[in-house]
């Protein structure tokens, strides 16, 4: 028997419920009130000792994590298959629920909570919201969460998540470009239903044309995402029209911040900071290749708001910039320190952050 512990509302609930209409699987349903507390209860803590939704439980046995729920599903229950049989494939697949558990979901919640959950904390007394900041186990989580509570929509966590969306947007038109209906071209996966409950909540935000415009393939691939029966039964059917309207005024207010964010963070791209330019010189020293190797690192977010740059090349202002392998002709790199001015400190040999991987 399988019994989903889950919120309506919740992207993560979501991708799971899709996998499970997909599958044809029958499974009961637990709600877990989020804004009651109920994910801190000592009870939902021994199923998830996380305290977040989704659990799914499996003939007693709990499983958390809700792109491995989705993994466990089709494992469980191979037939209809949502994952391919080629092992290059289920890596590429695996690569867009990656994106998703790495900055996607936190960035459609940093999003969704600065442009709505915000205001219904708002009213609540210091006392009940002390208490809903400590309950927040993972000390980086509750930063984030109390930043987007103290800045809203100009919260440095939510140009991250514009930054996100952004890079996912851009690779998403890519992979898609070539003709294919679904993310990889065999077919649809765990990678479509991964990715569908952030541009769904973006979509009922009112957000998403910020980031579809110019981006057909991307826009044709929602509409099929969306015209699943599996979208309308674990998705759209499970909102209340409340709950649509809220989410549709909420994100009106935010709307205009968040185009503009996004122009601040395509501008970046374009044209490089200083900063940016030293990193490149630097990777070009330590790749020793081709210009052309290097010349395709572009700065993917805004340098000192949300630094990183490339795939697999990270920065942290102030700290240090860590380049790892971003494609299979570039090996390493290593990098450099990037001081508070943006400016960059190639890294010594003995360097804590220089590191070959
Ligand atoms: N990585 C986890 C994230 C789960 C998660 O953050 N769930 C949110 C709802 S989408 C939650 O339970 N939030 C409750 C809270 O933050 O207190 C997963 O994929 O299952």
């Amino acid at each position: 028997m399988l019994t989903l512990y889950q919120y309506g509302n919740s992207v993560c609930a979501q991708k799971v419920r899709v996998t499970l209409c997909e599958k044809g699987l029958a499974w009961e349903t637990r709600n877990v009130d989020l804004f009651r507390a109920e994910q801190y209860s000592p009870e939902y803590l021994k199923l998830n000792p996380k305290g977040l939704v989704p659990t799914l439980v499996h003939d007693g046995v709990p499983i958390i994590e809700s792109t491995l729920i989705c993994e466990y599903l089709e494992d469980a229950f191979p037939i209809p298959g949502l994952a391919p049989e080629d092992p290059l494939e289920r890596a590429r697949m695996r690569l867009w629920s990656k994106a998703v558990d790495e900055g996607l979901h936190e960035g459609v919640t940093e999003i969704s909570f600065s442009a709505m959950f915000r205001e219904a904390m708002k009213s609540m007394t210091e006392e009940q919201r002390q208490t809903r900041f400590r309950n927040v186990g993972d000390p980086k989580r509750r930063d984030r969460f109390m930043s987007t509570y103290a800045l809203g929509i100009d919260s440095p966590y939510v140009a991250w998540a514009v930054a996100a969306f952004e890079k996912a947007f851009a690779n998403l038109e890519q992979a898609l470009e070539a003709g294919s209906e679904w993310i990889l071209a065999g077919g649809y996966s765990l990678a479509d239903i991964n990715l569908a409950p952030c541009v769904a909540r973006l979509d009922y935000l009112g957000l998403l044309e910020i980031w579809t415009a110019g981006r057909p393939a991307t826009l044709a691939w929602w509409q099929r995402a969306r015209a699943r029966s599996s979208f309308k039964a674990a998705i759209s059917g499970p909102l209340s029209a409340d709950e649509v309207e809220r989410m549709r005024r909420s994100g009106a207010r935010v709307h205009e911040r968040v185009a503009a964010i996004r122009g601040e963070c395509v501008q970046m791209l374009k044209a490089a900071k200083p900063g940016w330019r030293r990193i490149i010189e630097l990777l070009r020293d330590a790749l020793g290749g081709p210009d052309g190797d290097v010349d395709e690192l572009r700065p993917q977010q805004p340098l000192g708001v949300a630094p990183r740059i490339a795939p697999g090349v990270e920065v942290a202002a102030g700290g240090v910039l860590d380049a790892r392998e971003h494609a299979a002709e570039i090996r390493v790199v290593v990098v450099g320190h990037v001081l508070g001015d943006g400016d960059v400190r190639p890294a010594a040999a003995g360097d804590e952050c220089a590191r070959a991987l």
